[in-house]
Protein backbone atom coordinates (compact mmCIF):
# COMPACT_ATOMS: atom_id res chain seq x y z
CA UNK A 1 0.00 0.00 0.00
CA UNK A 2 1.41 3.22 -1.26
CA UNK A 3 -0.69 5.61 1.64
CA UNK A 4 1.11 4.88 4.89
CA UNK A 5 -0.89 6.51 8.28
CA UNK A 6 1.51 8.90 10.15
CA UNK A 7 0.07 10.61 13.68
CA UNK A 8 0.24 13.92 13.79
CA UNK A 9 0.97 15.38 17.26
CA UNK A 10 0.40 18.64 16.23
CA UNK A 11 -0.20 19.76 12.90
CA UNK A 12 1.87 22.73 13.68
CA UNK A 13 5.17 23.58 13.47
CA UNK A 14 5.59 19.78 12.70
CA UNK A 15 7.86 18.59 9.39
CA UNK A 16 5.43 16.46 7.29
CA UNK A 17 7.09 14.88 4.37
CA UNK A 18 10.31 14.36 6.05
CA UNK A 19 11.63 11.34 4.83
CA UNK A 20 14.18 9.22 7.52
CA UNK A 21 17.22 10.71 5.23
CA UNK A 22 15.60 14.45 6.65
CA UNK A 23 14.51 13.52 10.29
CA UNK A 24 17.72 14.14 11.54
CA UNK A 25 17.73 17.55 10.44
CA UNK A 26 21.74 18.10 10.74
CA UNK A 27 21.71 15.72 7.78
CA UNK A 28 19.18 16.88 5.34
CA UNK A 29 21.07 19.20 2.66
CA UNK A 30 19.99 22.31 1.23
CA UNK A 31 18.22 22.42 -1.91
CA UNK A 32 19.67 25.55 -4.14
CA UNK A 33 20.74 29.04 -2.47
CA UNK A 34 19.29 29.02 1.49
CA UNK A 35 18.73 31.74 3.81
CA UNK A 36 21.16 33.42 6.24
CA UNK A 37 20.49 33.38 9.90
CA UNK A 38 19.55 37.74 9.28
CA UNK A 39 17.18 36.81 6.49
CA UNK A 40 15.73 33.90 8.12
CA UNK A 41 15.04 36.12 11.42
CA UNK A 42 13.83 38.83 9.19
CA UNK A 43 11.21 36.56 7.32
CA UNK A 44 10.05 35.64 10.66
CA UNK A 45 9.36 39.51 11.35
CA UNK A 46 6.18 38.95 8.79
CA UNK A 47 5.11 42.79 9.26
CA UNK A 48 6.71 45.84 10.45
CA UNK A 49 5.74 49.33 9.89
CA UNK A 50 7.18 52.42 8.12
CA UNK A 51 6.81 55.71 8.93
CA UNK A 52 6.52 58.31 6.85
CA UNK A 53 7.42 61.95 8.72
CA UNK A 54 9.22 64.59 7.53
CA UNK A 55 8.71 68.49 5.89
CA UNK A 56 6.26 66.78 3.57
CA UNK A 57 3.89 66.14 6.53
CA UNK A 58 3.68 70.25 6.58
CA UNK A 59 3.89 71.09 3.12
CA UNK A 60 1.31 68.62 2.52
CA UNK A 61 3.65 67.04 -0.66
CA UNK A 62 4.94 63.40 -1.39
CA UNK A 63 8.61 64.45 -2.46
CA UNK A 64 9.57 68.25 -0.90
CA UNK A 65 12.59 70.04 -3.21
CA UNK A 66 14.95 70.84 -0.42
CA UNK A 67 14.21 74.52 0.08
CA UNK A 68 11.35 73.87 2.85
CA UNK A 69 11.60 76.76 5.49
CA UNK A 70 13.02 74.92 8.88
CA UNK A 71 10.50 77.08 10.42
CA UNK A 72 7.54 74.88 9.11
CA UNK A 73 8.87 71.72 11.55
CA UNK A 74 7.56 72.73 14.85
CA UNK A 75 4.62 69.79 15.68
CA UNK A 76 2.67 70.68 19.07
CA UNK A 77 2.28 66.97 20.05
CA UNK A 78 5.10 64.63 18.77
CA UNK A 79 4.68 61.32 20.77
CA UNK A 80 7.11 58.63 19.56
CA UNK A 81 5.68 56.84 21.78
CA UNK A 82 2.24 56.65 20.59
CA UNK A 83 3.57 55.51 17.19
CA UNK A 84 5.38 52.85 18.45
CA UNK A 85 1.94 51.69 20.89
CA UNK A 86 0.05 51.77 17.71
CA UNK A 87 2.82 49.98 15.72
CA UNK A 88 2.96 47.05 17.96
CA UNK A 89 -1.03 46.56 18.60
CA UNK A 90 -1.31 46.61 14.59
CA UNK A 91 1.26 43.01 15.13
CA UNK A 92 4.15 44.79 13.79
CA UNK A 93 6.79 43.61 15.18
CA UNK A 94 9.52 46.75 14.47
CA UNK A 95 9.51 50.14 12.92
CA UNK A 96 11.48 51.80 9.96
CA UNK A 97 11.54 55.17 10.26
CA UNK A 98 12.30 57.89 7.59
CA UNK A 99 15.39 59.51 8.92
CA UNK A 100 16.14 61.11 6.05
CA UNK A 101 13.56 61.52 2.69
CA UNK A 102 14.63 62.90 -0.61
CA UNK A 103 14.30 66.68 0.60
CA UNK A 104 17.20 65.87 2.92
CA UNK A 105 15.99 67.56 5.50
CA UNK A 106 17.15 65.11 8.75
CA UNK A 107 14.91 64.43 11.85
CA UNK A 108 18.14 63.82 13.93
CA UNK A 109 20.71 66.49 14.63
CA UNK A 110 23.23 65.47 12.14
CA UNK A 111 27.24 67.10 12.60
CA UNK A 112 27.45 66.97 8.94
CA UNK A 113 24.52 69.50 8.01
CA UNK A 114 22.37 72.59 9.07
CA UNK A 115 19.27 71.24 7.41
CA UNK A 116 18.03 69.44 10.45
CA UNK A 117 15.87 69.17 13.40
CA UNK A 118 18.54 71.35 15.33
CA UNK A 119 17.54 74.49 13.46
CA UNK A 120 13.64 74.05 13.70
CA UNK A 121 11.33 75.81 16.59
CA UNK A 122 10.84 72.13 17.63
CA UNK A 123 12.03 71.90 21.61
CA UNK A 124 13.98 74.61 20.76
CA UNK A 125 16.96 72.95 18.30
CA UNK A 126 17.80 70.33 20.74
CA UNK A 127 14.89 67.33 19.51
CA UNK A 128 16.11 64.18 17.90
CA UNK A 129 12.80 62.44 16.57
CA UNK A 130 15.05 59.16 15.54
CA UNK A 131 16.60 59.23 19.43
CA UNK A 132 13.01 58.92 20.35
CA UNK A 133 11.74 56.82 18.09
CA UNK A 134 14.41 54.35 18.33
CA UNK A 135 13.62 54.71 22.68
CA UNK A 136 9.74 53.93 22.35
CA UNK A 137 10.80 51.44 20.07
CA UNK A 138 12.77 49.63 22.69
CA UNK A 139 10.40 50.40 25.60
CA UNK A 140 7.46 48.62 23.21
CA UNK A 141 9.79 45.60 21.99
CA UNK A 142 9.82 46.52 18.59
CA UNK A 143 12.69 46.73 16.27
CA UNK A 144 14.28 49.78 15.06
CA UNK A 145 15.48 50.49 11.78
CA UNK A 146 16.50 53.49 9.04
CA UNK A 147 15.15 54.70 5.67
CA UNK A 148 18.27 57.40 4.12
CA UNK A 149 17.15 58.68 0.90
CA UNK A 150 20.21 58.59 -1.35
CA UNK A 151 18.45 61.16 -3.51
CA UNK A 152 19.13 64.24 -1.57
CA UNK A 153 17.10 67.72 -3.41
CA UNK A 154 18.92 69.93 -0.33
CA UNK A 155 22.93 69.15 -0.87
CA UNK A 156 24.79 71.02 -2.81
CA UNK A 157 27.19 68.63 -3.69
CA UNK A 158 24.57 65.87 -4.86
CA UNK A 159 25.96 64.51 -7.96
CA UNK A 160 29.50 64.86 -6.57
CA UNK A 161 31.65 62.67 -5.24
CA UNK A 162 32.00 64.99 -1.89
CA UNK A 163 28.19 63.62 -1.15
CA UNK A 164 28.81 59.92 -1.55
CA UNK A 165 31.15 60.77 1.67
CA UNK A 166 28.59 62.47 3.34
CA UNK A 167 25.79 60.02 2.76
CA UNK A 168 28.22 57.65 4.52
CA UNK A 169 29.22 60.27 7.76
CA UNK A 170 25.36 60.12 7.93
CA UNK A 171 24.82 56.70 7.77
CA UNK A 172 27.35 55.94 10.25
CA UNK A 173 26.13 58.52 12.64
CA UNK A 174 22.48 56.49 12.50
CA UNK A 175 24.47 53.10 12.31
CA UNK A 176 26.33 53.87 15.63
CA UNK A 177 24.57 56.62 17.73
CA UNK A 178 21.08 54.44 17.94
CA UNK A 179 21.35 50.68 19.20
CA UNK A 180 20.88 47.71 17.16
CA UNK A 181 19.23 48.61 13.29
CA UNK A 182 17.43 45.57 12.03
CA UNK A 183 17.46 47.15 8.49
CA UNK A 184 18.50 50.16 6.08
CA UNK A 185 16.19 51.05 3.30
CA UNK A 186 18.29 53.21 0.26
CA UNK A 187 15.44 54.35 -1.74
CA UNK A 188 16.21 54.52 -5.64
CA UNK A 189 13.59 57.28 -6.37
CA UNK A 190 15.40 60.13 -8.31
CA UNK A 191 13.70 63.12 -10.24
CA UNK A 192 16.88 64.66 -11.31
CA UNK A 193 15.58 68.21 -10.24
CA UNK A 194 16.60 69.83 -6.84
CA UNK A 195 17.44 72.56 -4.78
CA UNK A 196 20.73 71.74 -4.53
CA UNK A 197 21.87 74.30 -1.84
CA UNK A 198 20.63 77.13 -4.52
CA UNK A 199 21.52 76.03 -7.81
CA UNK A 200 17.90 74.68 -8.50
CA UNK A 201 18.87 72.34 -11.52
CA UNK A 202 18.10 69.16 -12.78
CA UNK A 203 21.35 66.62 -11.86
CA UNK A 204 21.89 63.03 -13.32
CA UNK A 205 23.82 60.29 -11.46
CA UNK A 206 24.49 56.81 -12.67
CA UNK A 207 22.41 54.64 -10.43
CA UNK A 208 24.88 51.80 -11.11
CA UNK A 209 28.18 53.53 -9.91
CA UNK A 210 27.43 56.81 -8.07
CA UNK A 211 26.98 55.53 -4.47
CA UNK A 212 29.55 53.12 -4.75
CA UNK A 213 27.78 50.89 -2.57
CA UNK A 214 30.07 47.91 -2.36
CA UNK A 215 32.10 50.37 -0.02
CA UNK A 216 29.05 51.62 1.93
CA UNK A 217 27.87 47.80 2.28
CA UNK A 218 31.51 47.22 4.05
CA UNK A 219 30.80 49.98 6.34
CA UNK A 220 27.30 48.63 7.50
CA UNK A 221 28.12 44.64 7.51
CA UNK A 222 31.07 46.18 10.13
CA UNK A 223 28.82 48.47 12.45
CA UNK A 224 25.72 46.19 12.36
CA UNK A 225 26.66 42.78 11.46
CA UNK A 226 22.92 41.77 11.85
CA UNK A 227 21.38 44.44 9.60
CA UNK A 228 19.56 43.88 6.74
CA UNK A 229 20.42 46.09 3.23
CA UNK A 230 17.36 46.87 1.31
CA UNK A 231 18.37 48.39 -1.98
CA UNK A 232 16.39 48.75 -4.97
CA UNK A 233 19.24 50.17 -7.26
CA UNK A 234 22.40 48.38 -8.94
CA UNK A 235 24.42 46.69 -6.55
CA UNK A 236 22.09 43.69 -5.12
CA UNK A 237 21.11 43.93 -1.38
CA UNK A 238 19.90 41.34 1.49
CA UNK A 239 16.31 41.78 0.02
CA UNK A 240 14.17 42.52 -2.66
CA UNK A 241 11.41 45.56 -3.75
CA UNK A 242 8.55 43.68 -5.28
CA UNK A 243 8.33 46.06 -8.02
CA UNK A 244 4.86 47.79 -6.81
CA UNK A 245 4.05 49.35 -4.08
CA UNK A 246 0.23 48.71 -4.15
CA UNK A 247 0.91 45.85 -1.40
CA UNK A 248 0.83 42.79 -3.65
CA UNK A 249 4.27 40.46 -4.80
CA UNK A 250 3.47 37.68 -6.91
CA UNK A 251 1.35 34.94 -6.12
CA UNK A 252 4.74 32.77 -7.33
CA UNK A 253 7.63 34.33 -5.29
CA UNK A 254 10.93 32.99 -6.00
CA UNK A 255 13.39 34.14 -3.12
CA UNK A 256 16.25 33.69 -5.43
CA UNK A 257 17.58 36.27 -7.55
CA UNK A 258 21.08 36.06 -9.61
CA UNK A 259 23.93 38.09 -7.86
CA UNK A 260 24.92 39.39 -11.20
CA UNK A 261 23.51 41.15 -14.26
CA UNK A 262 19.77 43.38 -14.33
CA UNK A 263 17.05 42.76 -12.27
CA UNK A 264 13.68 43.81 -13.99
CA UNK A 265 10.48 43.46 -13.41
CA UNK A 266 9.35 40.33 -13.76
CA UNK A 267 11.85 39.26 -11.50
CA UNK A 268 11.38 41.50 -8.61
CA UNK A 269 7.84 40.59 -8.55
CA UNK A 270 8.00 36.83 -8.79
CA UNK A 271 11.60 36.45 -7.56
CA UNK A 272 13.63 33.90 -10.38
CA UNK A 273 13.07 29.79 -9.99
CA UNK A 274 16.85 28.96 -10.79
CA UNK A 275 18.67 32.45 -9.04
CA UNK A 276 21.88 32.06 -7.99
CA UNK A 277 21.76 33.98 -4.54
CA UNK A 278 18.43 34.04 -1.78
CA UNK A 279 17.53 37.71 -1.98
CA UNK A 280 13.40 37.36 -0.55
CA UNK A 281 10.85 39.90 -1.37
CA UNK A 282 9.70 42.42 1.22
CA UNK A 283 6.02 44.11 -0.40
CA UNK A 284 5.92 47.58 0.85
CA UNK A 285 2.48 49.73 1.02
CA UNK A 286 0.68 52.28 2.64
CA UNK A 287 -1.89 52.13 4.91
CA UNK A 288 -3.65 55.27 2.93
CA UNK A 289 -3.01 56.75 -0.40
CA UNK A 290 0.09 58.59 0.26
CA UNK A 291 2.82 57.56 2.03
CA UNK A 292 2.83 60.87 4.20
CA UNK A 293 0.15 62.16 5.94
CA UNK A 294 -2.50 64.68 3.79
CA UNK A 295 -5.85 65.86 5.20
CA UNK A 296 -7.20 65.30 2.26
CA UNK A 297 -7.19 61.48 3.07
CA UNK A 298 -8.16 61.37 6.29
CA UNK A 299 -11.12 58.97 4.61
CA UNK A 300 -9.53 57.08 2.60
CA UNK A 301 -7.45 54.79 4.96
CA UNK A 302 -7.77 51.33 3.79
CA UNK A 303 -10.43 49.55 4.06
CA UNK A 304 -10.01 45.94 6.72
CA UNK A 305 -10.95 44.18 3.71
CA UNK A 306 -8.08 46.36 1.64
CA UNK A 307 -5.78 44.96 4.63
CA UNK A 308 -6.50 41.75 4.49
CA UNK A 309 -6.15 40.96 0.99
CA UNK A 310 -2.88 43.09 1.60
CA UNK A 311 -2.11 40.63 4.10
CA UNK A 312 -3.06 37.28 1.79
CA UNK A 313 -0.91 38.66 -1.23
CA UNK A 314 2.26 39.52 0.77
CA UNK A 315 2.86 37.26 4.31
CA UNK A 316 0.20 34.80 2.66
CA UNK A 317 2.99 35.03 -0.43
CA UNK A 318 6.88 33.88 0.77
CA UNK A 319 7.02 37.83 1.80
CA UNK A 320 6.99 40.12 4.56
CA UNK A 321 4.44 43.27 4.70
CA UNK A 322 5.97 46.50 5.40
CA UNK A 323 2.82 48.72 5.86
CA UNK A 324 3.40 52.41 6.16
CA UNK A 325 1.55 54.58 8.92
CA UNK A 326 2.26 58.27 8.36
CA UNK A 327 2.56 60.54 11.11
CA UNK A 328 0.48 63.86 11.07
CA UNK A 329 1.45 67.61 11.01
CA UNK A 330 0.56 67.47 15.37
CA UNK A 331 3.21 64.79 15.50
CA UNK A 332 1.27 61.96 15.47
CA UNK A 333 -0.82 59.04 14.08
CA UNK A 334 -4.04 59.62 13.34
CA UNK A 335 -7.08 57.39 15.33
CA UNK A 336 -8.59 56.95 11.49
CA UNK A 337 -4.98 54.50 10.68
CA UNK A 338 -4.36 53.61 14.23
CA UNK A 339 -8.22 52.36 14.30
CA UNK A 340 -7.80 49.83 10.94
CA UNK A 341 -4.04 49.19 11.68
CA UNK A 342 -5.40 48.08 14.74
CA UNK A 343 -8.68 46.32 13.46
CA UNK A 344 -5.83 44.24 10.91
CA UNK A 345 -4.46 42.89 13.47
CA UNK A 346 -7.40 41.89 15.15
CA UNK A 347 -8.82 39.66 12.06
CA UNK A 348 -5.48 38.24 11.34
CA UNK A 349 -5.47 36.90 15.10
CA UNK A 350 -9.48 35.90 14.63
CA UNK A 351 -8.65 34.64 10.92
CA UNK A 352 -5.76 31.97 12.33
CA UNK A 353 -7.05 31.46 15.74
CA UNK A 354 -8.30 27.95 15.25
CA UNK A 355 -6.54 25.61 13.23
CA UNK A 356 -8.78 23.04 12.29
CA UNK A 357 -5.97 20.46 10.73
CA UNK A 358 -5.44 19.93 14.81
CA UNK A 359 -8.10 18.21 15.35
CA UNK A 360 -8.30 16.26 12.00
CA UNK A 361 -6.56 12.65 11.19
CA UNK A 362 -4.13 13.55 8.84
CA UNK A 363 -2.43 10.94 6.64
CA UNK A 364 0.68 11.09 4.03
CA UNK A 365 2.70 9.39 1.84
CA UNK A 366 5.92 8.18 3.63
CA UNK A 367 8.05 8.85 0.74
CA UNK A 368 8.55 11.49 -1.79
CA UNK A 369 8.69 9.39 -4.70
CA UNK A 370 10.27 12.54 -7.23
CA UNK A 371 7.04 13.18 -8.69
CA UNK A 372 4.35 14.07 -6.15
CA UNK A 373 3.33 13.37 -2.59
CA UNK A 374 -0.39 13.53 -1.11
CA UNK A 375 -1.36 14.66 2.43
CA UNK A 376 -4.91 14.31 3.40
CA UNK A 377 -6.47 15.70 6.11
CA UNK A 378 -9.42 13.94 7.33
CA UNK A 379 -12.05 16.46 9.19
CA UNK A 380 -14.39 13.12 9.87
CA UNK A 381 -17.53 15.55 9.53
CA UNK A 382 -18.46 18.28 6.81
CA UNK A 383 -16.40 21.22 7.95
CA UNK A 384 -17.16 24.75 6.30
CA UNK A 385 -13.39 26.03 5.65
CA UNK A 386 -12.11 28.89 3.42
CA UNK A 387 -8.28 29.04 4.00
CA UNK A 388 -5.07 27.19 3.67
CA UNK A 389 -1.50 27.12 5.00
CA UNK A 390 1.30 25.65 4.66
CA UNK A 391 4.91 26.31 5.44
CA UNK A 392 8.19 25.08 4.23
CA UNK A 393 11.52 24.80 6.26
CA UNK A 394 13.35 27.43 4.62
CA UNK A 395 16.35 26.67 6.21
CA UNK A 396 17.24 23.75 3.30
CA UNK A 397 15.84 26.03 0.16
CA UNK A 398 12.77 26.57 -1.37
CA UNK A 399 11.89 23.56 -3.11
CA UNK A 400 8.25 23.26 -4.10
CA UNK A 401 6.79 24.84 -7.45
CA UNK A 402 3.35 22.92 -7.63
CA UNK A 403 0.67 21.74 -5.58
CA UNK A 404 -2.82 20.70 -5.87
CA UNK A 405 -5.88 21.44 -3.15
CA UNK A 406 -9.20 19.64 -3.75
CA UNK A 407 -11.97 19.32 -1.44
CA UNK A 408 -14.14 16.62 -0.74
CA UNK A 409 -17.84 18.03 -1.00
CA UNK A 410 -20.73 15.69 -0.65
CA UNK A 411 -18.58 12.87 -1.95
CA UNK A 412 -17.08 14.64 -4.99
CA UNK A 413 -13.43 15.64 -4.98
CA UNK A 414 -13.63 19.23 -5.99
CA UNK A 415 -10.37 21.22 -7.29
CA UNK A 416 -9.96 24.69 -5.23
CA UNK A 417 -8.26 26.95 -6.41
CA UNK A 418 -6.45 30.84 -4.84
CA UNK A 419 -9.16 33.34 -5.23
CA UNK A 420 -6.87 35.88 -5.31
CA UNK A 421 -5.35 34.97 -7.87
CA UNK A 422 -6.52 36.25 -11.53
CA UNK A 423 -4.54 33.63 -14.13
CA UNK A 424 -4.25 29.87 -13.55
CA UNK A 425 -5.11 28.85 -9.92
CA UNK A 426 -2.07 30.55 -8.27
CA UNK A 427 -0.90 26.96 -6.52
CA UNK A 428 2.63 27.64 -7.60
CA UNK A 429 5.51 28.28 -4.55
CA UNK A 430 5.45 28.32 -1.09
CA UNK A 431 8.35 29.21 0.73
CA UNK A 432 7.65 30.93 3.97
CA UNK A 433 4.22 30.76 3.63
CA UNK A 434 1.62 30.22 1.63
CA UNK A 435 -1.70 31.16 2.03
CA UNK A 436 -4.61 30.07 -0.28
CA UNK A 437 -7.89 31.65 -0.08
CA UNK A 438 -11.21 29.91 -1.29
CA UNK A 439 -15.09 30.50 -1.20
CA UNK A 440 -16.07 28.91 1.95
CA UNK A 441 -16.69 24.93 0.92
CA UNK A 442 -18.24 22.81 3.51
CA UNK A 443 -15.62 19.42 2.62
CA UNK A 444 -15.01 16.43 5.16
CA UNK A 445 -11.14 15.89 3.92
CA UNK A 446 -8.80 18.01 1.96
CA UNK A 447 -6.40 16.62 -0.09
CA UNK A 448 -3.02 18.94 -0.70
CA UNK A 449 -0.44 17.15 -3.45
CA UNK A 450 2.77 18.69 -4.20
CA UNK A 451 3.14 18.07 -7.89
CA UNK A 452 6.62 19.26 -8.59
CA UNK A 453 9.15 20.09 -6.54
CA UNK A 454 13.24 20.75 -6.57
CA UNK A 455 13.85 18.52 -3.99
CA UNK A 456 11.82 16.31 -1.56
CA UNK A 457 9.83 18.81 0.32
CA UNK A 458 9.95 19.59 3.69
CA UNK A 459 6.69 21.40 4.76
CA UNK A 460 6.90 22.56 8.54
CA UNK A 461 3.51 23.43 8.91
CA UNK A 462 -0.01 22.63 7.69
CA UNK A 463 -3.55 24.73 8.36
CA UNK A 464 -6.70 24.68 7.52
CA UNK A 465 -9.05 27.77 8.80
CA UNK A 466 -12.69 29.22 8.72
CA UNK A 467 -12.04 33.02 7.92
CA UNK A 468 -15.33 34.86 9.41
CA UNK A 469 -17.12 37.27 6.98
CA UNK A 470 -15.20 40.67 6.81
CA UNK A 471 -17.32 43.96 8.30
CA UNK A 472 -18.09 46.12 5.95
CA UNK A 473 -16.58 49.93 6.05
CA UNK A 474 -17.22 52.53 8.27
CA UNK A 475 -20.66 54.59 6.81
CA UNK A 476 -20.50 58.08 5.60
CA UNK A 477 -22.23 58.90 8.98
CA UNK A 478 -22.96 62.28 7.13
CA UNK A 479 -24.53 65.06 9.84
CA UNK A 480 -24.91 63.14 12.23
CA UNK A 481 -23.61 63.44 15.83
CA UNK A 482 -21.26 60.76 15.37
CA UNK A 483 -19.76 62.26 11.97
CA UNK A 484 -17.20 64.21 14.54
CA UNK A 485 -16.08 60.39 16.20
CA UNK A 486 -13.45 57.93 14.70
CA UNK A 487 -15.55 54.96 14.77
CA UNK A 488 -14.74 51.64 13.16
CA UNK A 489 -16.08 47.76 13.41
CA UNK A 490 -13.30 45.38 14.25
CA UNK A 491 -15.75 42.64 14.15
CA UNK A 492 -19.71 42.66 12.97
CA UNK A 493 -20.22 43.44 17.26
CA UNK A 494 -17.18 45.39 18.09
CA UNK A 495 -17.26 48.61 17.87
CA UNK A 496 -14.64 50.84 18.76
CA UNK A 497 -14.03 54.86 19.04
CA UNK A 498 -10.70 56.40 19.15
CA UNK A 499 -10.24 60.23 20.62
CA UNK A 500 -6.28 60.04 20.78
CA UNK A 501 -6.46 61.91 23.54
CA UNK A 502 -8.17 61.46 27.13
CA UNK A 503 -11.84 62.02 27.58
CA UNK A 504 -13.60 62.37 30.67
CA UNK A 505 -16.54 60.99 29.67
CA UNK A 506 -19.99 61.22 31.10
CA UNK A 507 -22.68 59.66 29.18
CA UNK A 508 -22.71 57.32 25.91
CA UNK A 509 -25.60 57.60 23.23
CA UNK A 510 -26.94 55.04 20.90
CA UNK A 511 -29.24 54.91 18.56
CA UNK A 512 -30.70 52.22 17.30
CA UNK A 513 -30.90 51.79 13.18
CA UNK A 514 -33.43 53.68 12.32
CA UNK A 515 -35.15 51.49 9.02
CA UNK A 516 -35.44 48.28 10.39
CA UNK A 517 -34.83 45.85 13.79
CA UNK A 518 -31.57 44.64 11.77
CA UNK A 519 -28.72 44.77 13.57
CA UNK A 520 -30.16 46.62 17.10
CA UNK A 521 -28.20 46.03 19.86
CA UNK A 522 -30.49 44.87 22.68
CA UNK A 523 -27.68 44.29 24.93
CA UNK A 524 -24.46 45.69 25.30
CA UNK A 525 -20.84 45.83 27.30
CA UNK A 526 -18.73 49.09 27.56
CA UNK A 527 -15.49 49.40 27.84
CA UNK A 528 -12.69 51.98 28.18
CA UNK A 529 -9.31 52.22 27.59
CA UNK A 530 -5.99 54.64 27.73
CA UNK A 531 -3.74 52.48 25.91
CA UNK A 532 -5.19 49.92 23.78
CA UNK A 533 -4.40 47.23 26.32
CA UNK A 534 -5.99 47.75 29.91
CA UNK A 535 -9.62 47.94 29.45
CA UNK A 536 -11.96 48.36 31.72
CA UNK A 537 -15.66 47.47 31.84
CA UNK A 538 -17.47 50.84 32.35
CA UNK A 539 -20.86 49.50 32.01
CA UNK A 540 -22.94 46.67 30.49
CA UNK A 541 -26.64 45.96 30.67
CA UNK A 542 -29.75 45.82 28.59
CA UNK A 543 -31.28 48.92 26.15
CA UNK A 544 -34.82 48.30 26.96
CA UNK A 545 -37.79 48.06 25.44
CA UNK A 546 -35.74 49.16 22.20
CA UNK A 547 -36.97 47.00 19.48
CA UNK A 548 -40.68 48.97 20.06
CA UNK A 549 -39.50 52.28 20.59
CA UNK A 550 -35.89 52.61 18.93
CA UNK A 551 -35.40 55.73 20.54
CA UNK A 552 -31.77 57.17 21.90
CA UNK A 553 -30.45 55.06 24.63
CA UNK A 554 -28.73 56.64 27.27
CA UNK A 555 -25.94 54.75 29.32
CA UNK A 556 -24.71 57.09 32.52
CA UNK A 557 -21.41 56.54 33.64
CA UNK A 558 -19.69 57.77 36.83
CA UNK A 559 -16.74 60.11 34.72
CA UNK A 560 -14.18 58.21 33.58
CA UNK A 561 -11.34 59.33 31.76
CA UNK A 562 -10.71 57.31 28.41
CA UNK A 563 -9.16 57.36 25.01
CA UNK A 564 -11.01 54.54 23.14
CA UNK A 565 -14.23 53.14 23.74
CA UNK A 566 -15.09 49.63 22.87
CA UNK A 567 -18.60 48.64 23.12
CA UNK A 568 -19.53 44.94 22.15
CA UNK A 569 -23.16 43.83 21.18
CA UNK A 570 -23.92 41.07 23.31
CA UNK A 571 -27.06 40.76 21.88
CA UNK A 572 -28.66 42.10 18.54
CA UNK A 573 -32.60 42.04 17.91
CA UNK A 574 -31.75 40.27 14.59
CA UNK A 575 -29.15 40.10 12.26
CA UNK A 576 -25.98 39.15 12.79
CA UNK A 577 -23.78 42.67 12.35
CA UNK A 578 -24.49 45.41 14.66
CA UNK A 579 -26.07 48.75 13.31
CA UNK A 580 -26.28 52.05 14.60
CA UNK A 581 -28.04 55.12 13.65
CA UNK A 582 -25.99 56.96 15.56
CA UNK A 583 -23.80 57.72 18.13
CA UNK A 584 -22.95 60.37 21.11
CA UNK A 585 -20.69 60.62 23.87
CA UNK A 586 -21.13 63.36 26.86
CA UNK A 587 -17.75 64.53 27.74
CA UNK A 588 -16.99 66.27 30.69
C1 LIG B 1 9.38 55.69 -2.94
C2 LIG B 1 9.67 57.11 -2.50
O1 LIG B 1 9.90 57.97 -3.58
C3 LIG B 1 8.43 57.48 -1.74
O2 LIG B 1 8.40 58.83 -1.37
C4 LIG B 1 8.35 56.59 -0.50
O3 LIG B 1 9.38 56.90 0.39
C5 LIG B 1 8.38 55.11 -0.91
C6 LIG B 1 8.47 54.17 0.23
O4 LIG B 1 9.44 54.86 -1.79
O5 LIG B 1 10.14 55.23 -3.93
Amino acid sequence: MKTKKIILLAVVSIALMITAQAQTSTRVAPCGPVPNENQLRWQDMEMYAFIHYSMNTYTDEEWGFGNEDLKLFNPSDLDCRQWARVCKQAGMKGIIFTAKHHCGFCMWPSAYTEYSVKNTPWKDGKGDVVRELADACREEGLEFAVYLSPWDRNHPEYGRPAYVTYFRNQLRELLTQYGEIFEVWFDGANGGDGWYGGANETRKIDRTTYYEWPETYRMIRQLQPKCLIWNDGSDRGDLRWVGTEAGNVGETNWSLLNKEGEVTWPMLHYGLENGDSWVPGETNTSIRPGWFYHDAENEHVKSLSKLMETYYKSVGRNSTLLLNFPVAPNGRIHPNDSLRGIAFKKMIDEVFRHNLAETAAITTDSVYDGSAVTTTIDFKRPTSINRFLAEEDIRYGQRVRKFSLEALVDGQWLPLKDELVGNGDGLTTIGHRRIICFPTVKATKLRFTVTDAKCEPIIKKLGVYLAPELTADIPNSGEKKSSGLHIFFSSPRQMMIDWDQDQTITSFRYLPPQESNDGTITHYTLWGSTDWNHWTKLASGEFSNIVNNPIWQTIKLTPTKVRMLKLDADRLATGNRMGYGDIEVITE
